[in-house]
């Protein structure tokens, strides 16, 4: 997928969102002689830096965008006190630096031209304005559920859960009396444990700090916002060439914005084929310890590996770290920008609380500020409910509204569509998938009625080893509650790479006093040093806890070795690709194609070896066996050779010259993936007609079963648009009679999707 964040930029600039308006307060073009050798998240001077000053309108939020035509630019906004109100440092040209303002307010635009040959870009700022929030408190609440039922019917309130329980109780957040009423009316009791969410947010930001001894690796004592991480990571890679690399994830995001990784290994810039540990932050906008722990994993190899520590130099050589520290950056920034201590009264303290990504309708790009409405602080797709791993089942949401709603459809969005594509491209042995809080260690399978993961021993051992480093409970996802569709459910079963969900820190502070902050992101002495050091743990917290995730990426006796011989520099590519079903829901299963390549270069020795993930999905061991196709290219992409290869985990195998013709039969070229989307469907006595949407051109045909009996039958072609299927059925079919409705569809290669729906004709 290409990236054109200039398309999506002018898009987005096209329209102001309904119920916002939005005033242009500046559109001009700028030139910078020269380049800035700094951060422009501080006020800065010389050649390479131009400002411009305007005024905010009204209350509400400042988006100044950046385009420049090459090299890396970055853009700022700053208030008459110098402080920062907006910034964004991203790679590149395109930039959205996007904050809070109050009508009146002065503000200076500074836009950096950090390295490249573009002396010019273009910069746009707009005054997003945004009517005033009804006040209302945000409370954190303690739920009695003393039976499973109880639970259950508490999570189909559909309320705000605050994700931490224990038999017994779950806490929720309470976003105003609708929500109370709601407890009160299906008989729930509950303790309030904080009635002020926000006033104890800026409580405890003001808190005396009581940091462990020692120093974050990076240094930092307060939480990083988005565009401080761009700037950190900017400046590892820029430190450290041979062992940093930067990555960008190929979806922008539905604001604009780009996914930003780093990678971290000896000689990263080599093709090699060491094995993959895959750390993640912020799928939920509002954990934010859990993008800081993963960026200061970053910073805590980097420093090691400098200064030269044997455990950390031994890894590096061995295994290859990817960092992600923001999948889901901007539900991140109106979360982090909402701060409460800086004085927006008019900003809704629920935004600091938010959860999901920006999708505000269905399958549309939110306009400019949408996703900032008060109206809109419910909306959104979960980012961890919407991976294809039993997309739709438990624990999901088909309400739009609901703070676990699963999206339109399995990766319909881009922040699992990155996190997809990205598993998909590498040999991820090990991913954690950190988030906050409850003290958890949590592994597949995410809902009680999933399947066992075969490779049970091998996740508990090593959760449990981790969980002794940080004190957490080392448990089955489905012990906390029921989730489909959440990162290493799909990961595992479709990679075999061991996947865990970290859920970071507890309501109480270390100390065992106070309440700070409400869990998701207390002050940072106890949301983030305290976890990363392991105070009160009986461990070497969290930092020890990656450092054993690390150790387990290059045990190779917990993964597949491929050894063999080839042409020095050619592309060897391996690749499987295979289809699988979600749970769906009313909607019935989806099939989903999946498609696993990743590549490495042979080295100049002629010889490689090449740390990848088992050939069968781990599901099928046992009973079946799939094979990695394994392609030796030239620098032109001429197939060299090309064989096939079943390979079991803890097995390490020899495949001789595969740069020497067929050594077994080919396999199919990949087939594209295909989707297919069921949307109204309606019955009447002589005909069912269902809307029907295909991602790319499609034939559909459907059958209606009353029990074995087909009784109607139809086809046609679809595509990007929805079109209308319409299936006459036999007559004499009984009113209220229970049909079955199964669509199938075909694309392009031979890709094919399903889509089931039970009906009862109309009586
Ligand atoms: O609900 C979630 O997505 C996670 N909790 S959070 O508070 N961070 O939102 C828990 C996900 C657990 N993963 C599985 N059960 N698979
Ligand atoms: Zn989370």
């Amino acid at each position: 997928m290409t990236f054109r964040p200039l398309l999506l930029a002018a898009a987005l600039l096209a329209a102001a969102a309904p119920g916002a308006s939005a005033a242009d307060l500046l559109t001009t073009g700028l030139r910078a002689p020269g380049a800035y050798d700094g951060s422009c998240l501080a006020r800065a001077g010389g050649d390479g830096v131009v400002r411009r000053e305007v005024v905010a309108d009204a209350n509400g939020l400042v988006q100044a965008r950046l385009t420049g035509a090459a090299g890396d630019w970055d853009v700022a906004v700053f208030d008459a006190a110098g402080a920062l109100v907006a910034g964004s440092a991203q790679r590149g040209t395109a930039e959205l630096a996007e904050g809070f303002v109050r009508g009146g307010q002065a503000l200076t635009v500074q836009a950096c031209r950090r390295s490249g040959a573009a002396g010019e870009a273009q910069l746009s700022v707009q005054n997003v304005i945004l009517p005033a929030a009804a006040p209302g408190k945000l409370a954190l609440v303690r739920v009695s559920v003393p039976t499973a039922a109880a639970k259950e019917l508490l999570l189909s309130l559909d309320l705000d859960m605050a994700e931490h329980g224990r038999p017994g109780f779950l806490d929720v957040l309470l976003h105003g009396d609708a929500d109370r009423a709601a407890l009160t009316r299906a008989g729930f009791t509950y303790d309030t444990l904080i009635g002020d969410v926000a006033a104890s947010d800026r409580a405890a930001l003001r808190a005396p700090m009581s940091p462990p001894d020692g120093t974050m690796p990076s240094g930092r004592v307060q939480y990083r916002r988005l565009a401080e991480f761009s700037e950190d990571m900017k400046k590892l890679v820029a430190e450290n060439p041979t062992l940093v690399k930067p990555i960008t994830l190929p979806l922008p995001t539905l604001e604009g914005r780009a996914v930003e990784g780093i990678e971290i290994t000896e000689n990263v810039g080599a093709a090699d084929g060491k094995p993959v540990f895959l750390q993640l932050g912020v799928h939920h906008a509002r954990e934010w310890p859990s993008a800081e722990m993963a960026m200061e994993w970053a910073f805590e190899l980097v420093n090691t590996f400098k200064a030269g520590n044997e455990r950390t130099v031994g890894l590096l050589r061995k295994a290859r770290v990817i960092v992600v520290p923001i999948v889901n950056p901007d539900g991140f920034n109106l979360s982090r920008e909402s701060i409460v201590d800086a004085g927006q009264a008019q900003v809704d303290p629920g935004f600091s609380y938010k959860r999901k990504n920006c999708r505000v309708t269905d399958g549309a790009i939110p306009a400019a500020g949408e996703c900032g409405l008060d109206a809109n602080r419910d909306k959104g797709t979960d980012p961890n409910r919407n991976y294809g791993g039993f997309w739709g089942g438990p624990g999901a949401s088909r309400s739009a509204n609901s703070d676990t709603y699963r999206g339109a459809g399995p990766f319909s969005e881009p922040e699992t569509q990155n996190i997809r594509a990205l598993v998909s491209t590498r040999q991820v042995m090990t991913l954690i998938t950190n988030h906050t809080y409850s003290d958890l260690v949590l592994r597949p399978p995410g809902f009680a009625a999933g399947p066992v993961a075969p490779d049970e021993a091998l996740l508990k051992d090593l959760g449990d080893k981790m969980a002794a480093e940080n004190g957490y409970t080392s448990q089955k996802g489905y012990e906390l509650y029921d989730t489909t569709g959440s990162t290493e459910d799909w990961s595992y079963f479709t990679t075999g790479g061991l996947g865990y969900t970290f859920e970071i820190g507890k309501l109480d502070n270390a100390d065992g006093g106070a309440v700070a902050g409400a869990g998701f992101h207390p002050a940072y002495p106890y949301g983030v040093m305290n976890p990363w050091f392991g105070v009160n743990a009986p461990g070497g917290g969290n930092r020890e806890a990656y450092y054993l995730a690390l150790e387990s990426t290059a045990n190779e006796a917990r993964h597949s070795v491929i050894t063999g011989r080839g042409r020095p520099g050619a592309t060897l590519r391996l690749q499987k690709t295979f289809s699988a079903q979600t749970n769906g829901g009313e909607d019935g299963p989806v099939t989903i194609q999946e498609g696993l390549t990743s590549t490495m270069s042979v080295p100049a020795s002629g010889a490689f070896e090449w740390h990848a993930n088992q050939s069968t999905r781990p599901l099928l061991v046992g009973s079946q066996t799939e094979a990695w196709t394994l392609v030796c290219t030239d620098a032109a992409g001429s197939v060299l050779g090309r064989s096939q290869l079943v390979i079991a985990r803890g097995e390490r195998k020899d495949v001789g010259n595969v740069c020497n013709g067929v050594t077994e039969t080919a396999t199919a070229s990949a087939v594209p993936a295909l989707t297919l989307k069921l949307g109204a469907v309606k019955t009447s006595r002589r005909a069912i007609t269902a809307r029907v949407t295909c991602s790319s051109a499609c034939r559909l045909s459907a059958r209606v079963a009353k029990g074995r009996r087909t009784v109607g039958r139809g086809s046609r072609s679809a595509g990007v648009r929805a079109v209308t299927l319409r299936v006459k059925l036999a007559r004499g079919l009984a009113r209220g009679a229970k049909l079955k409705l199964s669509i199938s569809a075909t694309g392009a290669g031979g890709a094919r999707a399903t889509a089931l729906k039970t009906l009862k004709l109309k009586k």
